[in-house]
């Protein structure tokens, strides 16, 4: 039995990366006076290191116009991301940037089931409360009962800390929980503690290659185009149910797809 959800943030709860992230780290950029920019495509790569410091720290290791020494280095990265962080906040505050279709409805019956739910992110605290807050009021922490962020843990996703971290603050088994992931890294740092993953393909994951996920579909908004099948009891279209998350949790048949 399903008794709580875990909801990673930046491409399950909303398409944060490209018009928001992105476009952050460009403009701290160009206001420190850096030659960087990150096209939509090149920030796809870049993606695979989780961590927006970290994929700073990774791009620089690969530019001659970085700073030499690791110290530097490591101040820049700092620096810059902080600066992000602020014309993160910046956008998603001028309202550039929503939930999912579907998210907040799920949030909202998951609630009204007595579903307990968490949020587990590589991202920091104030740049999930400038989401929420723009997405759903000053309240909008009400139905989650924890919070896991970067800034909480050693070890970023795909390491399992943070969702470790949750486990031991709902005290519940692996068993007993779900998490809603769209990457293969926060899909893989469930997994490694226990629980069981339903994939929302984003944006930037659209095609990425995972492994034994519980199910794996287009978004939350939709019935249609899930692996397993959501619903075949002919009740139709429209939004996934909890009860489509309950019968996968149920049935325990996990599925795998390769990228392309
Ligand atoms: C996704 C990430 C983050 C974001 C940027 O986090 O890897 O690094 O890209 O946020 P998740 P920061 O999907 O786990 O929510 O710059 O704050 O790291
Ligand atoms: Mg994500």
């Amino acid at each position: 039995m399903i008794r709580a959800l875990l909801w990673d943030v930046d491409g399950t709860l909303a398409e944060t990366e490209r018009d928001g992230h992105r476009v952050a780290f460009d403009r701290a950029f160009e206001e420190a006076g850096l030659p960087w920019r990150w096209d939509e495509a090149r920030y796809g790569e870049l993606l695979r290191v989780t961590g927006g410091r970290e994929r700073l720290l990774a791009f620089m290791a690969t530019r001659t116009d970085a700073p030499v020494g690791a110290a530097a280095r490591q101040a820049l990265a700092q620096a810059l991301h902080a600066r992000k962080n602020e014309h993160y906040q910046a956008l998603v505050e001028a309202g550039a940037l929503a939930l999912r279709p579907g998210v907040g409805e799920f949030i909202d019956a998951a609630r009204a089931r007595g579903l307990r739910q968490g949020i587990v992110t590589t991202t920091g605290r104030a740049n999930v409360d400038a989401l929420m807050r723009a997405a759903r009021g000053p309240r909008w922490h009400e139905p989650f009962e924890l919070q896991v962020c970067g800034e909480d843990v050693r070890a970023k996703k795909p390491d399992p800390e943070a969702y470790e971290q949750a486990l031991a603050r709902l005290g519940l088994p692996p068993t007993e929980v779900v998490a809603l992931e769209d990457s293969p890294g926060g899909a893989a740092a469930a997994r490694a503690a226990g629980i069981s993953v339903v994939v929302v393909r984003s944006h930037y994951f659209a095609h990425a290659a995972f492994d034994e996920v519980l199910a794996i579909g287009p978004g939350l908004h939709a019935r249609r185009g899930w692996r397993p099948r959501a619903g075949d009891d002919g009740a139709g279209d429209g939004p996934l149910r909890l009860d489509d998350l309950a019968d996968w949790h149920a049935a325990a048949d996990l599925v795998s797809c390769g990228g392309d």
